[in-house]
């Protein structure tokens, strides 16, 4: 992705942390903490459930995506009620959608379960993106092999 990004000020991550505009696509179990296709596949199979609801004549839930120093938190826009509450050490892969510009994912490892949680930003999902990449310190690499050999 991008240029590397200067660093912001990580006060701003202090308590309730910064609030973005966003709806949940959906939420899916998923076998792995991380993996391009399973995250691809898991992102399209939501898509196409929000594009069934659609046309039933159902809407997304709106919510505020909280990116706060100790995760995220997902806060119902008309009830405020907290319907997720993610500790930044559990969030273990972070994605974009190459389709759509606005949506991000990611996915959540609680005791033996992953889930991805599909959302999509009022705005470009991209800034929010970067601020879920600084709290949960995820650097933009593969994540480290083993090596070949022991070291002797
Ligand atoms: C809406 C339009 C919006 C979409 C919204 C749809 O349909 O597709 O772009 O919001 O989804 O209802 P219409 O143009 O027929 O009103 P997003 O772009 O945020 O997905 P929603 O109903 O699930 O909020």
């Amino acid at each position: 992705r991008g240029a590397p990004r200067t660093p912001s000020d990580a006060s701003r991550f202090n308590g309730d942390g910064v609030r973005y505009k966003a709806k949940m696509i959906g939420v899916d179990p998923v076998p792995y903490a991380q993996g391009e296709k399973m995250c691809w596949d898991s992102m399209m199979k939501l898509k196409g459930f929000d594009a069934a609801a659609r046309r039933q004549g159902k809407h997304k839930q709106r919510v505020w995506l909280k990116v706060s120093s100790s995760g995220l938190k997902m806060v119902d826009e008309r009830t405020g009620a907290v319907l997720h509450d993610h500790d930044r050490s559990r969030i273990s892969s972070l994605t974009t959608d190459e389709s759509d510009p606005r949506a991000l994912a990611y996915v959540y490892q609680h005791q033996d379960t992953c889930s991805l949680f599909y959302i999509k930003t009022a705005n470009l999902a991209e800034p929010v993106l970067a601020d879920i990449e600084e709290v949960c310190q995820i650097v933009d690499q593969e994540t480290p092999q083993e090596p070949a050999e022991a070291p002797t």
